[in-house]
């Protein structure tokens, strides 16, 4: 077995000085992750700067039977991106492989490398005339390949899906080393096993993302944008079932936060500010449409009116302007950090049926709040599509260590009530190391030992991304 620094050296025959961080200062980074729940360790950080380069590193890993994990803005709310604590594994940074390389309005198609991050990528599309309807809140340091490989949802799915409906093509490097050249731009292609959407979702397991090609829509001409003080998540469920009824066309984003996450907001982050008086539960809601002169305010106005009179909104407000619009995202957006500045919470990214929403948030609460005395209970996120970001925050003032202690009570508790509503329990954030343990139980079966198969197909010796996605046997 070659020593590390053997293998590095090796690896800085390739990438040059430049694309390989070794001193600990610089690789701490790339070894923690944003939640703050894992502080791993790797020998070196490799910053390929094209796929070539990219391929050869993971070449002479392989050869040198050293593990990979590839890691694109490590943003993964469940350590996905990060390597182990007592581990000699290589961070495999995609961060400067960062070119848009084509835009097409009439294709409708976006090639950019696997390091551009989700807003360059978005305003390469608005440059372009188009838009590129995806969205998440850590847009501005997720990267496409990491969105790509963790197969990210956000707020727009209950328009457009999910990044997996948005890859037309992929370039992968395959953990041997070899290249997967399938960066085609066809809306029809029915040629065999669809092998990019094998690589989307399978959170740098199976092989490195190194590019791809996206599918873009027409950019609206109209947008509006609305938060709504509702009464209870009933009554949310009962506004999102009258805006959809209305235009379901228009619809792109309706979106859940409770009067609690609202508080942390309001109390953390400098600048944002309620439109009207706080109340306990709030819907947020975009429609937009690429037909002009389309009077997609009035009829927004017309359908909140009813809303409020049928009692299912309490208060509403249309924003006047574009700086209007995103202070409102902005509110919904920062409920991940205002969490983080409150102190530790658990999270559980789970989705059931639309129409079980309420009934998971009222059961869910009930579950929890028995188990830890003085927690908080902060549930939030994409109602359109189901998927609840179901977090807990700690008691106020309290150890954040002793609250995490309860991290897997809490965690069952609320998996218990996911179960019962045909659910799932990772709607959005994957699997990453968090939560293999719990696959065997969810998705156990045939469906696992295939996930095995594939696994041991690609990746026989078990050098990507270890310990992420698939249980130990
Ligand atoms: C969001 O929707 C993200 O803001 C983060 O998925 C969710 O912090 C979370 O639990
Ligand atoms: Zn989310």
């Amino acid at each position: 077995m070659d020593t590390e620094a053997a293998i590095v050296a090796r690896l800085r025959e390739v990438v040059g000085t430049a694309g390989l961080l070794t001193d600990p200062a610089d690789t701490a980074p790339y070894a923690t992750d944003w939640r703050g729940l894992y502080s791993g360790r790797t020998p070196a950080v490799v910053r390929p700067g094209s796929t070539a380069e990219l391929a050869e590193v993971v070449r002479r890993c392989a050869a040198a039977g050293v593990g990979m994990v590839p890691q694109g803005g490590n943003t993964s709310m469940v350590g996905g991106a990060v390597p182990a604590e007592n581990g000699g594994d290589i961070v495999i940074s995609l961060a400067r492989m960062n070119r848009v390389c084509a835009v097409d309005p009439v294709d409708l198609s976006l090639t950019v490398e696997a390091g551009v991050t989700l807003k360059a990528a978005q305003d390469a599309a608005a440059a372009a005339g188009c838009l590129l309807p995806l969205s998440i809140a850590s847009e501005g340091s997720a990267q496409i390949g990491g969105v790509l490989a963790t197969n990210a949802g956000g707020n727009n799915t209950v328009r457009y899906g999910n990044a997996r409906d948005l890859v037309l093509g992929i370039e992968a490097v395959l953990p041997d080393g070899e290249v997967l050249h399938a960066l085609r731009r066809l809306r029809k292609d029915n040629t065999g096993y669809c092998l990019r959407q094998l690589l989307v979702g399978s959170e740098g397991t199976l092989g490195i993302i190194t590019a791809a090609v996206l599918k873009l829509v027409p950019r609206p001409a109209e947008r509006e944008v609305a938060l709504c003080a509702v009464p209870s998540p009933a009554q949310a469920l009962a506004l999102f079932a009258r805006v959809q009824r209305d235009d379901p066309a228009a619809l792109v984003a309706f979106e859940y936060m409770s009067g609690t996450g609202m508080d942390f907001v309001l109390r953390h982050i400098p600048g944002t500010a309620l439109p009207f008086a706080p109340a306990p539960h709030y819907a947020l809601i975009e429609l937009a449409t690429p037909r002009r002169n389309a009077g997609l305010r009035a009829a927004l106005e017309e359908v909140l009116a009813a809303a409020l009179e049928a009692g299912e909104a309490t208060d509403a407000v249309v924003a006047g302007s574009g700086a209007q619009q995103a202070a409102l995202w902005r509110l919904r957006e920062e409920h991940a950090e205002a969490q983080r500045r409150e102190g530790a919470s658990v999270k559980n990214d789970v989705s059931v049926p639309v129409s079980l929403v309420p009934e998971l948030i009222e059961r869910g609460a009930a579950a929890c709040t028995a188990l830890v005395a003085g927690m908080r209970v902060v549930p939030f996120g994409h109602l359109g599509d189901g998927n609840i970001h179901f977090n807990l925050a700690q008691p106020e003032g309290a150890d954040p260590a002793a609250f995490l202690a309860h991290s897997h009570a809490i965690m069952d508790a609320v998996a218990d009530v996911v179960r019962d509503l045909d659910g799932s329990f990772s709607a959005e954030h994957g699997v990453g190391r968090l939560k293999p343990y719990l696959l065997a139980s969810w998705r156990g079966g045939a469906e696992l030992a295939t996930m095995r198969r594939i696994k041991q197909a690609l990746d026989p010796r078990g050098l990507m991304n270890r310990g992420k996605v698939l249980p130990a046997e």
